[in-house]
């Protein structure tokens, strides 16, 4: 006989586990060193919060699950910002938890009810015998549902007896929703009347960019991304890259004159569709999701298709087949794009000096100076435009964006997880100082696992957004502003590379560091002028 603790972590892994990302208290001791024997990874994090983000970017860069491990109670409630961020995310991630029962214990909270309160699942191991199915049920439903699932495991439960774990049943994968004739023969309607179609694929479109890509073709559409799917088309000659806030002028004007926008796997929330702004008067809108509840639910359509994005995508371009349309794709627009439409190509008048560097020439030169086969993960703040524009990246893979929560403080943890996930490649990790300083236990983590990483600071010592929002107005900003700090010796007090860059010319230091290789992690503390709030934070604005 083993251990509940012990066949919970066994079947975790066996079920499709190979990352663990946690902090190891004495009730998660038992099942993680399980889940090590089982042959998971285990990554040590530096507080909760990291491991349960890094944990949500692992399994986002490789479509995998994973899984986070934390102590009963506080370990808990540490992680619940990341916990929250991967719910509303929709990420298949598996918190495996410690539990304790008895309210009088200090360690007591309502575990199931914290999971519930931020969109995610909760399952307990209540019975010994039914360990392994309960852990199996975990990754399931995590996998088929697209959920984020709290595993709990009550103290006084994990020590007992339980039967070995039966050996691994398949994933009970609910067939795709094929799109009803009705929906498809409108969709294909839609694509025909329209004479400027743009099709902006979302996360749930992920799986499907080529399906997406060729459903285009056949409708003459111009293709764009959501935010958190940058990178799903780069390099198709038709290709606007992001929409939204992100867009660069030229393709936003671009989408704006569209007569028909469609969404797959996209919600058309205000950030993709800049509060509405980047739809045309009179477009049709229509929306594919394979969940009913998402049509709709941020913008009126003009109609909703129910259907699998793959799917759908393949029965529409088979259903245009033979239908030789130009669409959008006309000589024009040809032009357009092959004199250049991203953010490189926009002119601007550099607000640096002084000591400080403007951020947008940072970004644009790091863009230049970083090997393209990089990963990017960005974290929340004033500063997240600039590497969100000007950071090419080659595949919907090599971009991490945990935004949903909208949450300062988890871009070096989102940077990590990627990282771990992206063996070989680049990682840049995009912070403000807020963030950073909000994150910076996990420098430590960078360092320990040795990781091709480069942090860029965007540093104005200040929390610039509200800076921005509020300063304008009058209003005093002692809460918000903040002595300079030397982020770059706390870098190299971590074990970092680091360098201060006030001026394009101290990016010599990374391009030196790129010449040797990068022999171990790097972080830039940049001084950046901060006189302006970004483009696109002025148009957020009405979204707070
Ligand atoms: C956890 C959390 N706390 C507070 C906020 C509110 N907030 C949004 S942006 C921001 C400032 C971020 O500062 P920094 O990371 O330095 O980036 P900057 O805005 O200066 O570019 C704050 C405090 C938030 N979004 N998340």
């Amino acid at each position: 006989m083993s251990s509940v603790a012990e066949v919970v972590g066994r079947t975790l892994v066996a079920h499709g586990i190979d990352h663990v990302f946690g902090v190891v208290g004495s009730g998660n001791f038992h099942v993680t060193n399980a889940m090590v024997d089982a042959g998971a990874r285990f990554v040590a994090a530096r507080h909760e919060g990291g491991a349960a983000t890094m944990a949500d970017a692992f399994a986002r860069t490789t479509d995998r699950p994973a899984a986070v491990t934390v102590h009963q109670g506080c370990g808990l409630t540490n992680a619940m910002t990341g916990i929250t961020e991967a719910a509303k995310s929709r990420t298949p991630v598996v918190i495996v938890a410690a539990e304790v029962t008895e309210p009088r214990s200090n360690f007591f909270v309502d575990q199931s009810a914290l999971a519930t309160a931020v969109g995610a699942l909760s399952l307990r191991v209540d019975d010994p015998a039914a360990a392994a199915e309960v852990a199996r049920d975990a990754v399931h439903t995590a996998m088929t549902t697209r959920r984020t699932v709290l595993l709990n495991l009550p103290l006084q439960v994990q020590g007992q007896d339980s039967p070995p774990a039966a050996s691994p049943t398949d994933l009970d994968v609910p067939e795709p929703i094929t799109p009803s004739d009705t929906d498809l023969d409108r969709l294909a309607e839609a694509v025909r009347r329209a004479e400027r179609p743009v099709f902006v694929a979302g996360r749930g479109a992920r799986g499907a960019g080529p399906a997406v890509a060729r459903a285009a073709e056949a409708a003459g559409a111009l293709l764009a991304e959501s935010a958190v799917a940058k990178g799903l088309f780069a390099g198709h000659p038709w290709s606007l890259g992001v929409s939204g806030g992100f867009a660069s002028p030229g393709a936003a004007e671009l989408i704006r004159g569209a007569d028909l926008i469609v969404g797959w796997g996209c919600a058309l929330n205000m950030w993709t569709m800049r509060h509405g702004t980047l739809i045309a008067p009179g477009a049709t809108v229509a929306q594919v999701d394979d969940t009913a509840d998402a049509l709709g639910a941020h913008r009126d359509l003009t109609f909703g298709v129910l259907g699998d994005v793959e799917q759908t995508a393949n029965r529409l371009a088979t259903h245009l087949s033979g239908e030789a349309r130009t669409g959008y794709r006309a000589h024009d627009v040809r032009r357009r794009l092959d004199a250049g439409i991203g953010w490189a190509t926009v002119d601007y008048e550099d607000r640096g000096g002084h000591g400080l560097i403007d951020p947008r020439t940072l970004s644009r030169d790091l863009d230049a100076l970083l090997p393209g086969d990089r990963v990017v993960a960005v974290d929340s703040g004033n500063f997240m435009g600039y590497p969100a524009a000007y950071l090419d990246v080659r595949d919907h893979h090599s971009f991490c964006f945990t935004q949903a929560f909208q949450s300062i403080g988890l871009g070096l943890a989102t940077a990590i997880g990627a990282a771990v996930a992206s063996p070989g490649r680049l990682t840049v990790a995009a912070l403000g100082d807020g963030g950073a300083l909000m994150s910076a236990m996990e420098l430590e983590t960078v360092i320990r696992l040795g990781l091709d990483l480069l942090v860029v600071v965007y540093d104005d010592h200040a929390y610039g957004a509200e800076v921005h929002h509020f300063g304008p107005d009058g209003a005093p900003l002692g809460t918000v502003v903040f002595p300079d700090t030397d982020i770059a010796a706390i870098g190299r007090g971590f074990g970092f590379d680091a360098v201060t860059v006030r001026a394009p010319a101290d990016l010599d230091a990374v391009r030196a560091w790129l010449d040797a290789g990068r022999p171990r992690p790097m972080l830039i503390d940049a001084k950046v002028a901060d006189q302006e709030p970004s483009w696109w934070l002025e148009e957020a604005f009405p979204g707070h």
